[in-house]
Protein backbone atom coordinates (compact mmCIF):
# COMPACT_ATOMS: atom_id res chain seq x y z
CA UNK A 1 0.00 0.00 0.00
CA UNK A 2 2.67 2.60 0.78
CA UNK A 3 4.02 2.17 -2.87
CA UNK A 4 0.38 2.68 -4.34
CA UNK A 5 0.33 6.02 -1.71
CA UNK A 6 3.90 7.26 -3.35
CA UNK A 7 2.87 6.70 -6.43
CA UNK A 8 0.20 8.66 -6.44
CA UNK A 9 2.20 11.42 -4.39
CA UNK A 10 4.52 12.14 -6.70
CA UNK A 11 2.43 12.30 -10.32
CA UNK A 12 3.07 15.17 -12.39
CA UNK A 13 2.11 16.77 -15.75
CA UNK A 14 5.05 17.74 -17.86
CA UNK A 15 4.82 20.21 -20.67
CA UNK A 16 6.93 21.22 -23.13
CA UNK A 17 6.21 24.20 -25.46
CA UNK A 18 8.46 25.54 -28.33
CA UNK A 19 8.43 29.20 -28.86
CA UNK A 20 11.04 32.18 -30.29
CA UNK A 21 13.68 31.61 -27.88
CA UNK A 22 13.77 27.63 -27.51
CA UNK A 23 12.29 24.96 -25.44
CA UNK A 24 9.98 25.29 -22.35
CA UNK A 25 9.58 22.87 -19.89
CA UNK A 26 6.77 23.24 -17.19
CA UNK A 27 6.54 20.69 -14.82
CA UNK A 28 3.24 20.73 -11.83
CA UNK A 29 1.88 18.27 -9.44
CA UNK A 30 -1.97 18.06 -10.62
CA UNK A 31 -2.51 14.84 -9.26
CA UNK A 32 -5.35 14.38 -6.83
CA UNK A 33 -4.28 12.70 -3.33
CA UNK A 34 -5.47 8.98 -2.66
CA UNK A 35 -7.27 10.74 0.26
CA UNK A 36 -9.12 12.98 -1.56
CA UNK A 37 -10.65 10.11 -3.61
CA UNK A 38 -10.93 7.20 -1.47
CA UNK A 39 -13.06 8.86 1.12
CA UNK A 40 -16.51 9.05 -1.13
CA UNK A 41 -17.75 6.33 -3.24
CA UNK A 42 -17.36 7.38 -7.15
CA UNK A 43 -15.85 6.07 -10.17
CA UNK A 44 -12.27 8.17 -10.87
CA UNK A 45 -10.98 8.38 -14.53
CA UNK A 46 -7.59 6.66 -14.61
CA UNK A 47 -5.11 8.98 -14.68
CA UNK A 48 -2.29 9.18 -16.77
CA UNK A 49 0.31 12.08 -16.80
CA UNK A 50 0.69 14.18 -19.50
CA UNK A 51 4.40 13.45 -19.69
CA UNK A 52 4.78 16.21 -22.15
CA UNK A 53 3.14 18.27 -24.70
CA UNK A 54 3.98 20.28 -27.80
CA UNK A 55 1.89 22.64 -30.51
CA UNK A 56 4.32 21.20 -33.14
CA UNK A 57 5.09 18.15 -34.14
CA UNK A 58 7.99 16.98 -36.63
CA UNK A 59 7.52 15.99 -39.96
CA UNK A 60 8.24 12.79 -40.79
CA UNK A 61 6.96 10.76 -44.15
CA UNK A 62 4.87 7.82 -43.89
CA UNK A 63 3.81 5.75 -46.85
CA UNK A 64 0.31 5.62 -45.97
CA UNK A 65 -0.64 9.17 -44.55
CA UNK A 66 0.62 12.91 -45.04
CA UNK A 67 0.01 13.11 -40.98
CA UNK A 68 3.36 14.47 -39.87
CA UNK A 69 3.67 12.52 -36.65
CA UNK A 70 2.28 9.19 -37.43
CA UNK A 71 5.87 7.50 -37.39
CA UNK A 72 6.62 8.63 -34.39
CA UNK A 73 3.75 6.49 -32.30
CA UNK A 74 5.49 2.98 -31.71
CA UNK A 75 2.35 1.76 -31.05
CA UNK A 76 0.89 1.56 -33.87
CA UNK A 77 3.91 -0.15 -35.43
CA UNK A 78 3.97 -2.28 -32.75
CA UNK A 79 0.47 -3.64 -33.44
CA UNK A 80 0.67 -3.78 -37.23
CA UNK A 81 -1.74 -0.96 -37.41
CA UNK A 82 0.38 0.33 -41.49
CA UNK A 83 -1.33 -3.01 -42.96
CA UNK A 84 -4.10 -3.28 -40.89
CA UNK A 85 -4.97 0.48 -43.02
CA UNK A 86 -4.40 -1.14 -46.12
CA UNK A 87 -7.37 -3.20 -45.36
CA UNK A 88 -9.37 -0.98 -43.33
CA UNK A 89 -9.67 2.62 -42.62
CA UNK A 90 -13.06 1.86 -40.40
CA UNK A 91 -16.44 3.84 -40.61
CA UNK A 92 -18.23 6.63 -39.55
CA UNK A 93 -21.16 3.98 -39.16
CA UNK A 94 -19.29 2.23 -36.07
CA UNK A 95 -20.23 5.18 -32.57
CA UNK A 96 -17.72 4.70 -30.33
CA UNK A 97 -18.43 6.16 -26.83
CA UNK A 98 -15.45 7.71 -24.80
CA UNK A 99 -16.64 8.04 -21.31
CA UNK A 100 -13.73 10.43 -20.02
CA UNK A 101 -12.84 13.25 -19.59
CA UNK A 102 -14.54 15.48 -22.10
CA UNK A 103 -12.70 16.61 -25.56
CA UNK A 104 -11.28 19.31 -27.25
CA UNK A 105 -14.28 19.14 -30.15
CA UNK A 106 -12.57 21.62 -31.67
CA UNK A 107 -8.94 19.48 -32.05
CA UNK A 108 -7.79 19.57 -35.85
CA UNK A 109 -7.41 15.62 -35.53
CA UNK A 110 -10.77 15.28 -33.64
CA UNK A 111 -13.59 17.74 -34.87
CA UNK A 112 -14.19 15.25 -38.28
CA UNK A 113 -14.82 12.40 -36.57
CA UNK A 114 -17.39 13.46 -33.65
CA UNK A 115 -20.60 11.76 -33.63
CA UNK A 116 -23.32 13.63 -34.53
CA UNK A 117 -26.82 12.73 -32.86
CA UNK A 118 -29.41 12.41 -35.95
CA UNK A 119 -31.77 13.73 -33.77
CA UNK A 120 -29.91 17.41 -32.78
CA UNK A 121 -28.85 17.97 -36.23
CA UNK A 122 -30.59 20.05 -38.82
CA UNK A 123 -32.90 22.31 -38.65
CA UNK A 124 -36.32 22.50 -36.72
CA UNK A 125 -40.36 23.73 -37.87
CA UNK A 126 -38.86 27.35 -37.07
CA UNK A 127 -35.38 27.16 -39.40
CA UNK A 128 -32.68 27.46 -36.32
CA UNK A 129 -30.48 25.19 -35.68
CA UNK A 130 -31.85 21.80 -33.81
CA UNK A 131 -27.83 21.70 -32.54
CA UNK A 132 -28.41 24.90 -30.68
CA UNK A 133 -32.04 25.78 -30.57
CA UNK A 134 -32.21 24.46 -26.61
CA UNK A 135 -34.95 22.10 -27.19
CA UNK A 136 -34.42 18.48 -27.10
CA UNK A 137 -35.70 17.66 -30.49
CA UNK A 138 -34.98 14.30 -29.83
CA UNK A 139 -36.38 13.69 -27.09
CA UNK A 140 -34.13 11.69 -25.41
CA UNK A 141 -34.50 13.92 -22.08
CA UNK A 142 -30.86 15.93 -23.17
CA UNK A 143 -30.99 19.44 -24.80
CA UNK A 144 -28.66 20.16 -27.65
CA UNK A 145 -26.87 16.50 -27.28
CA UNK A 146 -25.40 16.96 -30.59
CA UNK A 147 -21.69 15.06 -29.83
CA UNK A 148 -22.76 13.61 -26.99
CA UNK A 149 -23.38 15.02 -22.97
CA UNK A 150 -21.95 16.30 -19.73
CA UNK A 151 -22.56 14.38 -16.89
CA UNK A 152 -21.03 16.10 -14.55
CA UNK A 153 -22.28 19.70 -15.04
CA UNK A 154 -25.26 18.10 -16.82
CA UNK A 155 -25.07 20.09 -19.93
CA UNK A 156 -23.55 19.86 -23.48
CA UNK A 157 -20.23 21.82 -22.99
CA UNK A 158 -17.76 18.58 -23.85
CA UNK A 159 -14.81 20.61 -23.11
CA UNK A 160 -11.62 18.51 -21.38
CA UNK A 161 -10.50 20.37 -18.83
CA UNK A 162 -7.81 17.57 -17.95
CA UNK A 163 -6.62 16.43 -21.59
CA UNK A 164 -7.05 12.50 -21.01
CA UNK A 165 -10.30 12.30 -23.05
CA UNK A 166 -8.49 14.25 -26.09
CA UNK A 167 -5.98 12.08 -25.26
CA UNK A 168 -8.13 8.78 -25.44
CA UNK A 169 -9.91 10.00 -28.48
CA UNK A 170 -6.98 10.77 -30.64
CA UNK A 171 -5.52 7.06 -29.92
CA UNK A 172 -8.90 6.06 -30.99
CA UNK A 173 -10.08 7.65 -34.20
CA UNK A 174 -7.69 11.06 -35.10
CA UNK A 175 -8.02 11.61 -38.28
CA UNK A 176 -5.81 10.34 -40.92
CA UNK A 177 -4.66 11.60 -44.41
CA UNK A 178 -5.47 15.50 -43.03
CA UNK A 179 -1.42 17.00 -42.95
CA UNK A 180 -1.88 17.18 -39.20
CA UNK A 181 -0.97 15.10 -36.12
CA UNK A 182 -1.23 11.53 -35.96
CA UNK A 183 -3.55 8.97 -37.06
CA UNK A 184 -6.07 7.30 -35.03
CA UNK A 185 -6.07 3.29 -35.09
CA UNK A 186 -9.99 4.17 -36.49
CA UNK A 187 -9.26 6.96 -38.84
CA UNK A 188 -13.54 7.40 -39.53
CA UNK A 189 -15.04 6.41 -36.92
CA UNK A 190 -17.48 8.53 -34.51
CA UNK A 191 -16.77 9.55 -31.53
CA UNK A 192 -19.62 10.02 -28.89
CA UNK A 193 -18.29 12.18 -26.21
CA UNK A 194 -19.61 11.44 -22.81
CA UNK A 195 -18.09 13.56 -19.96
CA UNK A 196 -18.27 11.79 -16.45
CA UNK A 197 -15.42 13.83 -15.06
CA UNK A 198 -13.92 17.39 -14.44
CA UNK A 199 -10.99 18.09 -12.46
CA UNK A 200 -12.69 21.23 -12.01
CA UNK A 201 -15.52 20.15 -10.60
CA UNK A 202 -15.09 18.98 -6.99
CA UNK A 203 -17.25 16.44 -5.30
CA UNK A 204 -19.03 15.30 -8.46
CA UNK A 205 -20.02 11.78 -8.00
CA UNK A 206 -18.32 9.77 -10.95
CA UNK A 207 -19.79 6.48 -10.39
CA UNK A 208 -23.29 8.08 -10.95
CA UNK A 209 -21.99 9.81 -14.10
CA UNK A 210 -20.55 6.62 -15.02
CA UNK A 211 -23.86 4.48 -15.15
CA UNK A 212 -25.60 7.50 -16.41
CA UNK A 213 -23.15 7.86 -19.61
CA UNK A 214 -22.93 3.88 -19.97
CA UNK A 215 -26.81 3.92 -19.93
CA UNK A 216 -26.75 7.31 -22.58
CA UNK A 217 -24.28 5.41 -24.93
CA UNK A 218 -26.28 1.96 -25.10
CA UNK A 219 -29.53 4.45 -25.34
CA UNK A 220 -28.14 6.34 -28.81
CA UNK A 221 -26.63 3.33 -30.53
CA UNK A 222 -23.07 3.15 -29.79
CA UNK A 223 -21.69 -0.01 -30.53
CA UNK A 224 -18.14 -0.05 -28.45
CA UNK A 225 -17.88 1.70 -24.56
CA UNK A 226 -14.55 3.08 -24.13
CA UNK A 227 -14.14 3.35 -20.05
CA UNK A 228 -10.42 4.25 -18.88
CA UNK A 229 -11.31 4.50 -15.71
CA UNK A 230 -12.50 2.53 -12.53
CA UNK A 231 -12.37 1.44 -8.87
CA UNK A 232 -12.03 -1.23 -6.45
CA UNK A 233 -15.61 -1.09 -5.79
CA UNK A 234 -18.11 -3.30 -7.16
CA UNK A 235 -21.58 -1.67 -8.00
CA UNK A 236 -24.33 -3.40 -9.08
CA UNK A 237 -25.93 -0.30 -11.01
CA UNK A 238 -22.72 0.04 -12.91
CA UNK A 239 -22.99 -3.81 -13.39
CA UNK A 240 -26.41 -3.75 -14.40
CA UNK A 241 -25.59 -1.11 -16.81
CA UNK A 242 -22.76 -2.90 -18.63
CA UNK A 243 -24.96 -5.79 -18.58
CA UNK A 244 -27.28 -3.59 -20.63
CA UNK A 245 -24.95 -3.19 -22.98
CA UNK A 246 -24.38 -6.41 -23.55
CA UNK A 247 -27.90 -7.68 -24.21
CA UNK A 248 -27.64 -4.70 -26.97
CA UNK A 249 -24.40 -6.19 -28.49
CA UNK A 250 -21.95 -3.16 -26.80
CA UNK A 251 -18.75 -4.08 -26.77
CA UNK A 252 -17.03 -2.33 -22.99
CA UNK A 253 -13.23 -2.20 -23.44
CA UNK A 254 -12.46 -1.17 -20.33
CA UNK A 255 -8.63 -0.25 -18.53
CA UNK A 256 -7.38 -3.07 -16.48
CA UNK A 257 -5.76 -0.26 -13.88
CA UNK A 258 -2.88 1.13 -12.61
CA UNK A 259 -2.48 -0.34 -9.55
CA UNK A 260 0.30 -2.42 -9.57
CA UNK A 261 -1.68 -5.15 -8.35
CA UNK A 262 -3.33 -8.52 -9.71
CA UNK A 263 -6.61 -7.90 -10.42
CA UNK A 264 -7.43 -12.04 -9.71
CA UNK A 265 -7.35 -10.85 -6.33
CA UNK A 266 -7.79 -7.44 -6.22
CA UNK A 267 -10.72 -6.88 -8.33
CA UNK A 268 -10.97 -3.69 -10.43
CA UNK A 269 -14.12 -2.30 -11.87
CA UNK A 270 -15.73 -2.24 -13.94
CA UNK A 271 -13.14 -4.59 -16.16
CA UNK A 272 -13.52 -7.33 -13.86
CA UNK A 273 -17.29 -7.46 -13.98
CA UNK A 274 -18.51 -10.96 -15.20
CA UNK A 275 -19.83 -9.98 -18.32
CA UNK A 276 -19.54 -11.14 -21.95
CA UNK A 277 -18.74 -7.99 -23.74
CA UNK A 278 -16.03 -6.94 -21.87
CA UNK A 279 -12.34 -6.69 -22.76
CA UNK A 280 -10.40 -5.75 -20.14
CA UNK A 281 -6.81 -4.40 -21.38
CA UNK A 282 -3.46 -4.23 -19.50
CA UNK A 283 -0.62 -1.73 -21.08
CA UNK A 284 2.46 -3.05 -22.40
CA UNK A 285 5.84 -1.05 -23.24
CA UNK A 286 8.20 -0.73 -26.71
CA UNK A 287 9.57 -4.37 -25.35
CA UNK A 288 6.53 -5.90 -25.12
CA UNK A 289 6.65 -5.93 -21.20
CA UNK A 290 3.78 -4.93 -19.12
CA UNK A 291 4.15 -2.00 -17.35
CA UNK A 292 5.25 -1.96 -13.61
CA UNK A 293 2.29 0.08 -12.84
CA UNK A 294 -0.23 -2.42 -14.89
CA UNK A 295 -2.64 -4.16 -13.21
CA UNK A 296 -2.31 -7.80 -14.51
CA UNK A 297 -4.06 -11.42 -14.13
CA UNK A 298 -4.44 -14.46 -15.93
CA UNK A 299 -7.90 -15.14 -15.32
CA UNK A 300 -9.02 -11.38 -14.89
CA UNK A 301 -7.08 -9.20 -17.88
CA UNK A 302 -7.92 -10.42 -20.97
CA UNK A 303 -4.87 -8.65 -23.46
CA UNK A 304 -2.26 -6.10 -23.86
CA UNK A 305 -2.01 -3.63 -25.35
CA UNK A 306 0.69 -0.46 -26.58
CA UNK A 307 1.10 1.75 -23.29
CA UNK A 308 3.58 3.35 -22.83
CA UNK A 309 4.79 7.09 -24.09
CA UNK A 310 1.27 7.22 -26.35
CA UNK A 311 1.75 9.90 -28.68
CA UNK A 312 -1.77 11.23 -29.11
CA UNK A 313 -3.88 14.77 -29.22
CA UNK A 314 -4.32 17.21 -26.46
CA UNK A 315 -6.35 19.76 -26.25
CA UNK A 316 -5.47 23.33 -28.11
CA UNK A 317 -4.71 21.63 -31.54
CA UNK A 318 -1.14 20.13 -29.70
CA UNK A 319 0.00 16.61 -29.51
CA UNK A 320 1.83 14.78 -26.27
CA UNK A 321 2.94 11.37 -24.67
CA UNK A 322 0.88 9.73 -21.97
CA UNK A 323 1.19 6.68 -20.36
CA UNK A 324 -1.36 3.98 -18.71
CA UNK A 325 -3.59 1.54 -19.39
CA UNK A 326 -5.87 3.65 -20.42
CA UNK A 327 -3.96 4.15 -23.62
CA UNK A 328 -4.10 0.57 -23.99
CA UNK A 329 -7.16 0.49 -23.73
CA UNK A 330 -8.27 2.88 -26.56
CA UNK A 331 -5.68 1.04 -28.97
CA UNK A 332 -7.93 -2.16 -28.25
CA UNK A 333 -11.58 0.02 -28.75
CA UNK A 334 -9.70 1.24 -32.10
CA UNK A 335 -9.58 -2.19 -32.82
CA UNK A 336 -12.62 -3.67 -31.96
CA UNK A 337 -13.65 -0.38 -34.53
CA UNK A 338 -11.95 -1.37 -37.29
CA UNK A 339 -13.10 -4.83 -36.64
CA UNK A 340 -17.30 -3.95 -36.57
CA UNK A 341 -16.57 -1.61 -39.59
CA UNK A 342 -15.51 -4.31 -41.92
CA UNK A 343 -17.72 -7.18 -39.98
CA UNK A 344 -20.67 -5.44 -39.41
CA UNK A 345 -22.87 -8.70 -38.48
CA UNK A 346 -20.59 -9.10 -35.39
CA UNK A 347 -22.26 -9.18 -31.98
CA UNK A 348 -19.87 -7.74 -29.52
CA UNK A 349 -19.00 -11.37 -27.71
CA UNK A 350 -17.90 -11.98 -31.64
CA UNK A 351 -15.96 -8.93 -31.91
CA UNK A 352 -13.89 -9.74 -28.23
CA UNK A 353 -13.53 -13.38 -29.13
CA UNK A 354 -11.87 -12.76 -32.21
CA UNK A 355 -9.52 -9.24 -31.39
CA UNK A 356 -8.34 -11.68 -28.45
CA UNK A 357 -7.46 -14.67 -30.53
CA UNK A 358 -5.93 -13.00 -33.18
CA UNK A 359 -3.29 -11.09 -31.12
CA UNK A 360 0.46 -12.67 -30.97
CA UNK A 361 1.42 -14.86 -28.52
CA UNK A 362 3.90 -13.61 -26.30
CA UNK A 363 5.29 -15.79 -23.53
CA UNK A 364 6.24 -13.19 -21.77
CA UNK A 365 2.46 -11.92 -21.58
CA UNK A 366 1.68 -15.50 -20.10
CA UNK A 367 1.89 -14.48 -16.63
CA UNK A 368 -0.14 -11.23 -16.96
CA UNK A 369 -2.68 -11.72 -19.12
CA UNK A 370 -5.30 -14.88 -19.79
CA UNK A 371 -4.86 -14.54 -23.51
CA UNK A 372 -0.57 -14.59 -23.37
CA UNK A 373 -1.73 -11.94 -26.10
CA UNK A 374 -0.62 -8.70 -27.46
CA UNK A 375 -3.16 -6.72 -29.64
CA UNK A 376 -2.24 -7.23 -33.67
CA UNK A 377 -4.59 -5.09 -35.52
CA UNK A 378 -3.59 -6.68 -38.73
CA UNK A 379 -4.30 -10.06 -37.83
CA UNK A 380 -7.45 -8.88 -36.68
CA UNK A 381 -8.78 -7.71 -39.61
CA UNK A 382 -7.65 -10.49 -41.65
CA UNK A 383 -7.26 -13.72 -40.24
CA UNK A 384 -10.98 -14.17 -40.35
CA UNK A 385 -10.86 -14.68 -44.40
CA UNK A 386 -8.33 -17.12 -43.53
CA UNK A 387 -10.70 -19.54 -41.81
CA UNK A 388 -10.41 -18.44 -37.91
CA UNK A 389 -14.41 -18.25 -36.69
CA UNK A 390 -15.98 -15.92 -34.97
CA UNK A 391 -15.49 -17.97 -32.04
CA UNK A 392 -12.01 -17.97 -31.71
CA UNK A 393 -11.26 -21.11 -33.37
CA UNK A 394 -8.69 -21.41 -36.05
CA UNK A 395 -9.38 -23.97 -38.60
CA UNK A 396 -5.66 -22.36 -40.40
CA UNK A 397 -3.21 -21.07 -38.69
CA UNK A 398 -3.79 -22.99 -35.28
CA UNK A 399 0.29 -23.42 -35.10
CA UNK A 400 0.34 -19.90 -34.84
CA UNK A 401 -2.62 -19.32 -32.24
CA UNK A 402 -2.78 -21.23 -28.97
CA UNK A 403 -6.58 -21.72 -27.88
CA UNK A 404 -7.96 -19.58 -25.28
CA UNK A 405 -8.87 -20.34 -21.72
CA UNK A 406 -11.70 -20.01 -20.63
CA UNK A 407 -13.97 -17.11 -20.11
CA UNK A 408 -14.62 -16.42 -16.42
CA UNK A 409 -16.30 -13.43 -17.90
CA UNK A 410 -18.85 -15.82 -19.27
CA UNK A 411 -19.40 -17.20 -16.15
CA UNK A 412 -23.35 -16.70 -14.52
CA UNK A 413 -23.55 -12.90 -14.43
CA UNK A 414 -25.24 -13.92 -10.91
CA UNK A 415 -21.39 -14.89 -9.23
CA UNK A 416 -21.03 -11.37 -9.83
CA UNK A 417 -23.17 -9.76 -7.16
CA UNK A 418 -21.66 -11.42 -4.41
CA UNK A 419 -18.08 -10.10 -4.88
CA UNK A 420 -18.79 -7.36 -2.80
CA UNK A 421 -15.19 -5.73 -2.44
CA UNK A 422 -14.05 -5.11 0.37
CA UNK A 423 -11.70 -2.13 -1.10
CA UNK A 424 -12.67 0.89 -0.29
CA UNK A 425 -12.52 3.43 -3.98
CA UNK A 426 -9.38 4.18 -4.85
CA UNK A 427 -7.46 6.40 -7.51
CA UNK A 428 -5.81 5.04 -10.18
CA UNK A 429 -2.89 7.52 -11.00
CA UNK A 430 -0.54 8.45 -13.33
CA UNK A 431 2.50 5.84 -14.12
CA UNK A 432 4.96 8.03 -15.39
CA UNK A 433 5.72 10.66 -13.20
CA UNK A 434 8.88 12.01 -14.63
CA UNK A 435 8.17 14.59 -17.10
CA UNK A 436 9.74 14.08 -20.65
CA UNK A 437 11.06 16.93 -22.27
CA UNK A 438 12.51 15.61 -25.21
CA UNK A 439 11.62 17.26 -28.41
CA UNK A 440 8.36 14.76 -30.83
CA UNK A 441 10.51 13.03 -33.58
CA UNK A 442 13.71 12.38 -31.62
CA UNK A 443 13.96 8.48 -29.50
CA UNK A 444 13.09 8.29 -26.33
CA UNK A 445 14.55 6.33 -23.61
CA UNK A 446 12.97 2.88 -23.29
CA UNK A 447 11.71 3.79 -26.88
CA UNK A 448 14.45 1.66 -28.71
CA UNK A 449 12.77 -1.52 -29.58
CA UNK A 450 10.87 -0.22 -32.06
CA1 LIG B 1 -31.81 15.44 -27.18
CA1 LIG C 1 -31.90 20.90 -29.90
CA1 LIG D 1 -4.18 13.44 -38.67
Amino acid sequence: MFSRKWLIASGTVGFLFFGGLGAYLYMTDTAPSRSQSSSKKGRLFEQSAISSQTDKVVDEPSALFNDPAVNQAWGLKKSDAARAWSVSHGSKDIIVAVIDTGIDEHHEDLSDNLWENPGETGKDAQGRNKASNGIDDDGNGFIDDVHGWNFVSNNNKLDDNHGHGTHIAGIIGAEAGNGKGIVGISPLVSLMVLKYYDPKVPNTDNLKNTVAAIRYAVKMGAKIINYSGGGTEFSQEEHDAVQEAEKKGVLFVAAAGNERSNSDQHHYYPADYKLKNIISVTAYDPTVQVLASSNYGIETVDIAAPGQNILSCLPGNSYGFMTGTSQATAFVSGAAALVMASKQTFAAEDVKKYILSTGDAQTQLAAKTRTSRQLNLYKALTILDQGVSAAGVATANVDSMKKLGPDPNEAPAGRAANEVTVFGRSLINAINSKPRPERLGTKATGNEEY
